[in-house]
Protein backbone atom coordinates (compact mmCIF):
# COMPACT_ATOMS: atom_id res chain seq x y z
CA UNK A 1 0.00 0.00 0.00
CA UNK A 2 2.92 2.41 -0.37
CA UNK A 3 0.71 4.58 -3.04
CA UNK A 4 -1.37 5.04 -0.45
CA UNK A 5 0.38 6.02 2.51
CA UNK A 6 -1.86 8.91 3.43
CA UNK A 7 -4.48 6.31 3.58
CA UNK A 8 -8.05 5.61 2.73
CA UNK A 9 -11.04 8.20 4.19
CA UNK A 10 -14.81 6.47 4.17
CA UNK A 11 -17.53 8.14 4.45
CA UNK A 12 -20.16 6.07 5.83
CA UNK A 13 -23.66 5.21 7.96
CA UNK A 14 -25.60 1.99 8.43
CA UNK A 15 -24.72 -1.14 8.55
CA UNK A 16 -23.32 -1.54 4.99
CA UNK A 17 -20.73 0.63 5.44
CA UNK A 18 -19.87 -1.06 8.12
CA UNK A 19 -19.44 -4.56 6.83
CA UNK A 20 -16.99 -2.65 3.82
CA UNK A 21 -14.81 -0.70 6.92
CA UNK A 22 -14.15 -4.09 8.46
CA UNK A 23 -12.95 -5.40 5.26
CA UNK A 24 -10.59 -2.38 4.28
CA UNK A 25 -9.06 -2.56 7.81
CA UNK A 26 -8.17 -6.05 7.17
CA UNK A 27 -7.18 -4.95 3.53
CA UNK A 28 -4.92 -1.90 4.56
CA UNK A 29 -4.80 -1.88 8.40
CA UNK A 30 -5.92 0.60 11.04
CA UNK A 31 -3.13 2.77 10.58
CA UNK A 32 -4.17 3.67 6.90
CA UNK A 33 -7.60 3.91 7.66
CA UNK A 34 -10.09 7.10 8.55
CA UNK A 35 -13.35 7.00 8.97
CA UNK A 36 -16.32 10.05 9.21
CA UNK A 37 -19.48 8.60 10.09
CA UNK A 38 -23.13 9.87 10.00
CA UNK A 39 -24.33 11.03 14.05
CA UNK A 40 -27.32 12.48 12.41
CA UNK A 41 -29.43 8.79 13.71
CA UNK A 42 -28.04 9.90 16.83
CA UNK A 43 -30.47 9.42 19.95
CA UNK A 44 -31.22 9.47 23.56
CA UNK A 45 -32.21 6.10 24.68
CA UNK A 46 -32.81 5.70 28.63
CA UNK A 47 -30.66 8.55 29.45
CA UNK A 48 -28.26 7.19 27.44
CA UNK A 49 -26.14 8.82 24.64
CA UNK A 50 -26.03 6.47 21.60
CA UNK A 51 -24.81 6.97 18.34
CA UNK A 52 -26.06 3.83 16.31
CA UNK A 53 -23.66 4.73 13.34
CA UNK A 54 -20.57 5.04 15.30
CA UNK A 55 -21.50 2.06 17.42
CA UNK A 56 -21.76 -0.24 14.36
CA UNK A 57 -17.99 1.59 12.83
CA UNK A 58 -16.59 0.86 16.31
CA UNK A 59 -18.17 -2.93 16.73
CA UNK A 60 -16.74 -3.78 12.90
CA UNK A 61 -13.64 -3.23 13.29
CA UNK A 62 -13.04 -4.33 17.32
CA UNK A 63 -14.92 -7.69 15.18
CA UNK A 64 -18.01 -7.80 17.69
CA UNK A 65 -20.64 -6.50 15.35
CA UNK A 66 -23.45 -9.09 15.20
CA UNK A 67 -23.58 -10.74 11.51
CA UNK A 68 -27.23 -11.68 12.07
CA UNK A 69 -28.45 -8.46 12.86
CA UNK A 70 -25.92 -5.97 11.83
CA UNK A 71 -26.15 -3.98 14.19
CA UNK A 72 -25.20 -4.25 18.41
CA UNK A 73 -22.81 -7.36 19.88
CA UNK A 74 -22.35 -10.40 18.48
CA UNK A 75 -24.23 -13.08 20.69
CA UNK A 76 -25.44 -10.07 22.77
CA UNK A 77 -28.64 -10.62 25.54
CA UNK A 78 -31.33 -8.26 25.81
CA UNK A 79 -32.67 -8.98 29.88
CA UNK A 80 -31.94 -5.43 30.59
CA UNK A 81 -34.20 -4.75 27.49
CA UNK A 82 -37.21 -6.71 29.28
CA UNK A 83 -36.42 -5.18 32.26
CA UNK A 84 -37.24 -1.51 31.33
CA UNK A 85 -40.02 -3.04 29.74
CA UNK A 86 -41.17 -4.31 33.00
CA UNK A 87 -40.73 -0.37 34.38
CA UNK A 88 -42.48 1.31 31.30
CA UNK A 89 -39.97 2.37 29.22
CA UNK A 90 -39.96 2.07 25.98
CA UNK A 91 -38.61 -1.12 24.87
CA UNK A 92 -38.62 -0.77 20.43
CA UNK A 93 -35.44 0.46 20.32
CA UNK A 94 -33.02 -2.79 21.75
CA UNK A 95 -30.06 -1.95 24.29
CA UNK A 96 -28.65 -5.19 24.36
CA UNK A 97 -26.56 -6.23 27.70
CA UNK A 98 -22.98 -5.67 26.82
CA UNK A 99 -23.90 -3.31 24.50
CA UNK A 100 -24.92 -0.85 27.75
CA UNK A 101 -21.40 -0.19 28.19
CA UNK A 102 -20.43 1.31 25.35
CA UNK A 103 -23.63 4.00 25.63
CA UNK A 104 -22.64 3.84 29.49
CA UNK A 105 -18.96 4.88 28.57
CA UNK A 106 -19.95 7.69 25.94
CA UNK A 107 -22.49 9.06 28.10
CA UNK A 108 -20.29 9.12 31.03
CA UNK A 109 -17.56 11.08 28.78
CA UNK A 110 -19.77 13.15 27.59
CA UNK A 111 -21.14 14.47 30.50
CA UNK A 112 -17.81 14.99 31.80
CA UNK A 113 -17.47 17.66 29.19
CA UNK A 114 -15.31 15.67 26.53
CA UNK A 115 -16.43 16.13 22.64
CA UNK A 116 -18.11 13.09 20.57
CA UNK A 117 -14.86 13.14 18.92
CA UNK A 118 -12.62 13.15 21.79
CA UNK A 119 -15.39 10.15 23.18
CA UNK A 120 -15.33 7.93 19.98
CA UNK A 121 -11.71 7.92 20.02
CA UNK A 122 -11.63 7.03 23.67
CA UNK A 123 -13.29 4.63 23.19
CA UNK A 124 -11.93 2.93 19.94
CA UNK A 125 -8.38 2.61 21.88
CA UNK A 126 -10.24 0.95 24.93
CA UNK A 127 -11.23 -1.23 21.76
CA UNK A 128 -7.71 -1.55 20.88
CA UNK A 129 -8.87 -0.05 17.26
CA UNK A 130 -6.24 1.51 15.70
CA UNK A 131 -7.69 3.33 12.60
CA UNK A 132 -9.27 6.64 13.46
CA UNK A 133 -13.44 7.05 13.58
CA UNK A 134 -14.55 10.75 13.40
CA UNK A 135 -18.33 11.96 13.79
CA UNK A 136 -18.79 14.10 10.98
CA UNK A 137 -19.35 17.24 13.77
CA UNK A 138 -19.39 17.42 17.61
CA UNK A 139 -22.40 19.90 17.46
CA UNK A 140 -25.87 18.08 17.50
CA UNK A 141 -27.00 17.24 14.20
CA UNK A 142 -31.01 15.53 13.89
CA UNK A 143 -32.15 13.99 10.76
CA UNK A 144 -35.85 14.24 10.93
CA UNK A 145 -38.15 12.17 8.61
CA UNK A 146 -41.54 13.65 7.14
CA UNK A 147 -44.01 11.12 6.95
CA UNK A 148 -47.67 11.02 5.69
CA UNK A 149 -47.73 9.91 9.44
CA UNK A 150 -45.88 12.99 11.03
CA UNK A 151 -42.52 13.71 11.76
CA UNK A 152 -40.46 11.05 13.14
CA UNK A 153 -36.78 11.25 14.14
CA UNK A 154 -35.01 8.67 12.12
CA UNK A 155 -35.12 5.74 14.66
CA UNK A 156 -39.05 6.31 15.05
CA UNK A 157 -39.34 5.79 10.92
CA UNK A 158 -36.35 3.05 10.75
CA UNK A 159 -36.58 1.31 13.94
CA UNK A 160 -40.23 1.26 15.63
CA UNK A 161 -42.03 2.27 12.27
CA UNK A 162 -39.71 -0.18 10.53
CA UNK A 163 -39.65 2.31 7.52
CA UNK A 164 -43.62 1.42 6.68
CA UNK A 165 -44.88 4.92 6.47
CA UNK A 166 -44.37 7.07 3.57
CA UNK A 167 -41.94 9.53 3.32
CA UNK A 168 -42.51 12.75 2.39
CA UNK A 169 -39.18 14.68 2.81
CA UNK A 170 -36.03 14.71 5.03
CA UNK A 171 -34.46 17.83 7.10
CA UNK A 172 -31.57 17.64 9.03
CA UNK A 173 -32.06 19.76 11.87
CA UNK A 174 -28.84 21.97 13.32
CA UNK A 175 -26.64 21.09 10.19
CA UNK A 176 -26.47 24.35 8.67
CA UNK A 177 -25.43 25.64 12.29
CA UNK A 178 -22.93 22.13 12.63
CA UNK A 179 -19.11 22.56 11.95
CA UNK A 180 -17.09 19.30 11.04
CA UNK A 181 -15.40 17.54 13.66
CA UNK A 182 -11.69 18.09 13.88
CA UNK A 183 -9.86 16.43 11.48
CA UNK A 184 -12.60 16.36 9.17
CA UNK A 185 -11.82 18.39 6.51
CA UNK A 186 -7.78 17.61 6.50
CA UNK A 187 -8.63 14.26 6.03
CA UNK A 188 -10.75 15.15 3.15
CA UNK A 189 -7.81 17.34 1.72
CA UNK A 190 -4.72 14.92 2.27
CA UNK A 191 -6.60 11.27 1.96
CA UNK A 192 -4.95 9.41 -0.92
CA UNK A 193 -8.50 8.16 -1.53
CA UNK A 194 -11.87 8.93 -0.49
CA UNK A 195 -14.66 5.92 -0.34
CA UNK A 196 -18.04 6.84 0.15
CA UNK A 197 -19.51 3.67 1.42
CA UNK A 198 -22.77 1.38 0.25
CA UNK A 199 -24.96 3.83 2.75
CA UNK A 200 -28.03 5.21 1.97
CA UNK A 201 -27.23 8.38 0.01
CA UNK A 202 -30.17 10.63 1.83
CA UNK A 203 -30.10 9.77 5.83
CA UNK A 204 -26.93 7.93 5.98
CA UNK A 205 -24.41 10.33 3.37
CA UNK A 206 -26.42 13.45 3.59
CA UNK A 207 -26.19 14.19 6.90
CA UNK A 208 -22.91 14.27 6.50
CA UNK A 209 -23.00 16.29 3.30
CA UNK A 210 -25.23 18.74 4.59
CA UNK A 211 -22.55 19.74 7.32
CA UNK A 212 -21.43 23.07 5.45
CA UNK A 213 -18.44 22.54 4.60
CA UNK A 214 -18.11 18.63 3.97
CA UNK A 215 -19.25 18.69 0.66
CA UNK A 216 -17.22 21.37 -1.18
CA UNK A 217 -13.88 19.69 0.99
CA UNK A 218 -14.57 16.38 -1.41
CA UNK A 219 -15.38 18.53 -4.27
CA UNK A 220 -11.70 20.33 -3.95
CA UNK A 221 -9.79 17.22 -3.22
CA UNK A 222 -7.26 16.05 -5.18
CA UNK A 223 -7.92 12.79 -3.76
CA UNK A 224 -10.37 10.45 -6.41
CA UNK A 225 -13.93 10.15 -4.51
CA UNK A 226 -14.82 6.54 -5.00
CA UNK A 227 -18.59 5.42 -3.91
CA UNK A 228 -20.13 2.08 -3.89
CA UNK A 229 -23.76 2.01 -4.89
CA UNK A 230 -26.34 1.01 -2.10
CA UNK A 231 -28.96 0.05 -4.71
CA UNK A 232 -28.93 -2.87 -7.25
CA UNK A 233 -31.06 -4.23 -9.60
CA UNK A 234 -32.80 -0.89 -9.12
CA UNK A 235 -33.43 -1.79 -5.36
CA UNK A 236 -31.55 -1.26 -2.12
CA UNK A 237 -29.29 -3.85 -0.71
CA UNK A 238 -31.31 -3.44 2.72
CA UNK A 239 -33.39 -0.84 4.01
CA UNK A 240 -35.27 2.10 2.81
CA UNK A 241 -32.79 3.91 0.46
CA UNK A 242 -35.01 3.17 -2.31
CA UNK A 243 -37.91 5.54 -1.34
CA UNK A 244 -36.13 7.73 0.71
CA UNK A 245 -34.46 8.31 -2.55
CA UNK A 246 -37.98 8.55 -4.70
CA UNK A 247 -39.03 11.35 -1.70
CA UNK A 248 -36.10 13.14 -2.58
CA UNK A 249 -37.04 13.14 -6.23
CA UNK A 250 -34.11 10.80 -7.43
CA UNK A 251 -34.65 7.42 -9.66
CA UNK A 252 -33.70 4.03 -7.84
CA UNK A 253 -30.86 3.25 -9.69
CA UNK A 254 -27.41 3.67 -10.46
CA UNK A 255 -28.43 7.13 -12.15
CA UNK A 256 -29.64 7.81 -9.04
CA UNK A 257 -26.49 7.73 -6.84
CA UNK A 258 -24.63 8.83 -9.95
CA UNK A 259 -26.90 12.09 -9.16
CA UNK A 260 -26.69 12.67 -5.59
CA UNK A 261 -22.69 12.89 -5.62
CA UNK A 262 -22.69 14.57 -8.98
CA UNK A 263 -20.63 17.10 -8.27
CA UNK A 264 -17.48 15.42 -6.61
CA UNK A 265 -17.66 11.55 -7.82
CA UNK A 266 -15.24 10.16 -9.94
CA UNK A 267 -15.73 6.67 -9.88
CA UNK A 268 -18.95 4.60 -8.88
CA UNK A 269 -18.58 0.95 -7.54
CA UNK A 270 -21.54 -1.23 -8.99
CA UNK A 271 -23.01 -4.86 -8.74
CA UNK A 272 -22.54 -7.15 -11.50
CA UNK A 273 -25.90 -7.87 -11.71
CA UNK A 274 -26.06 -4.39 -13.13
CA UNK A 275 -23.30 -5.12 -15.52
CA UNK A 276 -24.11 -2.92 -19.02
CA UNK A 277 -25.78 0.14 -16.88
CA UNK A 278 -24.87 2.98 -17.88
CA UNK A 279 -25.06 6.78 -15.85
CA UNK A 280 -25.28 9.44 -18.03
CA UNK A 281 -22.73 11.54 -16.35
CA UNK A 282 -19.38 10.73 -18.73
CA UNK A 283 -17.10 12.30 -16.20
CA UNK A 284 -18.36 9.46 -13.94
CA UNK A 285 -16.02 5.86 -14.58
CA UNK A 286 -18.61 2.85 -13.77
CA UNK A 287 -16.98 -0.13 -12.53
CA UNK A 288 -18.53 -3.19 -11.82
CA UNK A 289 -17.69 -6.28 -9.67
CA UNK A 290 -19.76 -8.04 -6.73
CA UNK A 291 -20.39 -5.76 -3.91
CA UNK A 292 -23.07 -8.06 -1.61
CA UNK A 293 -21.20 -8.25 1.77
CA UNK A 294 -22.02 -11.74 3.08
CA UNK A 295 -19.59 -12.89 4.37
CA UNK A 296 -16.16 -11.76 5.75
CA UNK A 297 -14.65 -12.95 2.40
CA UNK A 298 -16.92 -10.75 0.68
CA UNK A 299 -15.89 -7.93 2.41
CA UNK A 300 -12.16 -8.41 1.98
CA UNK A 301 -12.54 -9.01 -1.58
CA UNK A 302 -14.95 -5.53 -2.18
CA UNK A 303 -11.93 -3.86 -0.28
CA UNK A 304 -9.10 -5.11 -2.25
CA UNK A 305 -11.81 -3.90 -5.41
CA UNK A 306 -11.61 -0.69 -4.12
CA UNK A 307 -7.87 -0.42 -2.85
CA UNK A 308 -6.87 -1.24 -6.21
CA UNK A 309 -8.73 1.58 -8.49
CA UNK A 310 -7.55 3.55 -5.79
CA UNK A 311 -4.07 3.15 -6.27
CA UNK A 312 -4.75 3.25 -10.22
CA UNK A 313 -6.37 6.61 -9.66
CA UNK A 314 -4.00 7.82 -7.21
CA UNK A 315 -0.79 6.79 -9.64
CA UNK A 316 -2.73 8.75 -12.41
CA UNK A 317 -3.29 12.43 -10.13
CA UNK A 318 0.53 11.73 -8.87
CA UNK A 319 1.75 11.70 -12.45
CA UNK A 320 -0.47 14.72 -13.10
N1 LIG B 1 -31.76 -1.43 14.55
C1 LIG B 1 -32.95 -2.06 14.57
O1 LIG B 1 -33.48 -2.38 13.51
N2 LIG B 1 -33.58 -2.32 15.76
C2 LIG B 1 -33.04 -1.98 16.96
O2 LIG B 1 -33.65 -2.23 18.00
C3 LIG B 1 -31.75 -1.35 16.96
C4 LIG B 1 -31.10 -1.03 18.13
C5 LIG B 1 -29.80 -0.49 18.08
C6 LIG B 1 -29.09 -0.23 19.26
C7 LIG B 1 -27.79 0.27 19.20
C8 LIG B 1 -27.21 0.55 17.95
O3 LIG B 1 -25.97 1.00 17.90
C9 LIG B 1 -27.91 0.30 16.79
C10 LIG B 1 -29.21 -0.21 16.83
N3 LIG B 1 -29.91 -0.48 15.66
C11 LIG B 1 -31.14 -1.07 15.70
C12 LIG B 1 -29.35 -0.14 14.36
C13 LIG B 1 -29.66 1.30 13.91
O4 LIG B 1 -30.98 1.65 14.05
C14 LIG B 1 -29.30 1.45 12.41
O5 LIG B 1 -28.27 0.63 12.05
C15 LIG B 1 -28.82 2.79 12.01
O6 LIG B 1 -29.33 3.85 12.69
C16 LIG B 1 -29.03 2.95 10.50
O7 LIG B 1 -28.10 3.79 10.05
Amino acid sequence: VTALDSGILVLTGGTGGAKLVRGLERALGGAALGVIVNTGDDLTCWGLRVSPDIDSVTYALADLLSRERGWGIEGDTFQCLDQMRRLGAPAWFQLGDRDLALHLTRTELLREGKTLTETTAEIAKAFGISARILPMSDDAVETRVLTTEGELSFQEYFVRERFRPQVKSVRFIGAENATPAPGVLAGIASAAAVVIAPSNPITSIGPILAVPGIRDALRWTDAPVIAVSPIVAGAAVSGPAGDLMKAAGLPVSLEGIALAYADFLDVLVADSQDVGAHVSDSQIELLFTDTIMRTDDDKLRLAQFIIAVAMDRHRKVMVG
